[in-house]
């Protein structure tokens, strides 16, 4: 059976999405719950893109394609997955702040926090202060994500961050911000609680606010 998972790791992480759905559909039919091939196959491949990707062994292209394949395989397995299973290692919403429609990073950065099991909600870009708000209010995630890529657009950041202060609910979530742009020094001068450089530097900061 571990030689099942290794295969399952390995294809994900060479970002084979034929292949991959093939194996989880014949891992599911030869009687492996769900949430074994999500837990012992595909996460586990996804810590190692991370790995590799933070000692520059893989690249953007190649993290998306893993990213992707991922992807493929949790089609097949959502419906299968309870909601204790999908939400168990912590909820996550990230946008792109107001005013600022750069969206590759922060989606790069809400695959890999997907292909690390978090529970993702996206918010898109352009994303108001306030609707980072409401989505908080909705769906009480561990973490809030912020990304900008414009320099003029940084401001909003704190200003999101203000308006969950305004909305009593700031001390309830972990909140972290990235993008080309922003620096730690920007994320302590706003109040934010993590910096993430990179994607895989955001999946490990995340992983450690829940505890893992
Ligand atoms: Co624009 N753009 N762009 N652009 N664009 C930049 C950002 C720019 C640096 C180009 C330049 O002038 N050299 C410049 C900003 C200058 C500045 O503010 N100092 C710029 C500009 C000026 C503009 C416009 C204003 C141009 C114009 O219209 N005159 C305009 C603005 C539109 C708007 O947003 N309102 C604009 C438009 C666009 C396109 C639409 C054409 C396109 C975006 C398409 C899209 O995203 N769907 C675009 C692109 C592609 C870029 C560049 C070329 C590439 C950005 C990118 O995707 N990088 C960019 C130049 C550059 O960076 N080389 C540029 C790849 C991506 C994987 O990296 O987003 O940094 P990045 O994400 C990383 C990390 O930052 C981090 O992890 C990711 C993966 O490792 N990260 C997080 C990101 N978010 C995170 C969140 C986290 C944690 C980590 O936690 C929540």
């Amino acid at each position: 059976m571990s030689e099942l998972y290794g295969r399952i790791s390995e294809v994900l992480i060479s970002g084979n999405i034929e292949e991959i759905k093939k194996l989880t559909q014949q891992a599911l039919d030869g009687g492996t719950q769900a949430g074994e091939i999500l837990g012992k196959g595909l996460l586990p491949g996804m810590d190692i893109v991370g790995q590799q990707f933070k000692a520059c062994e893989m690249f953007i292209p190649e993290v998306l394609r893993s990213a992707k394949t991922m992807h493929a395989a949790m089609d097949i397995l959502r419906p299968l997955l309870s909601e204790s299973e999908m939400a168990g290692s912590g909820t996550l919403i990230i946008g792109t702040v107001e005013g600022d429609l750069h969206d590759i990073g922060k989606n790069l950065v809400a695959m890999m926090l997907e292909g690390a099991g978090f529970k993702v909600v996206n918010l898109g870009t352009d994303v108001k202060p306030q609707a980072f708000v409401e989505a908080a209010k909705e769906h009480k995630p561990n973490i809030l994500g912020m990304s900008a890529l414009l320099t003029t657009t940084m401001p909003k950041m704190g200003e999101t961050i203000n308006a969950l202060k305004e909305a009593g609910i700031r001390d309830q979530i972990r909140v972290m911000a990235g993008g080309a742009p922003v620096t730690q020094d920007f994320v302590d001068e706003i109040g934010a609680d993590a910096y993430g450089s990179n994607a895989a530097a955001a999946v490990e900061k995340a992983k450690a606010f829940v505890g893992r």
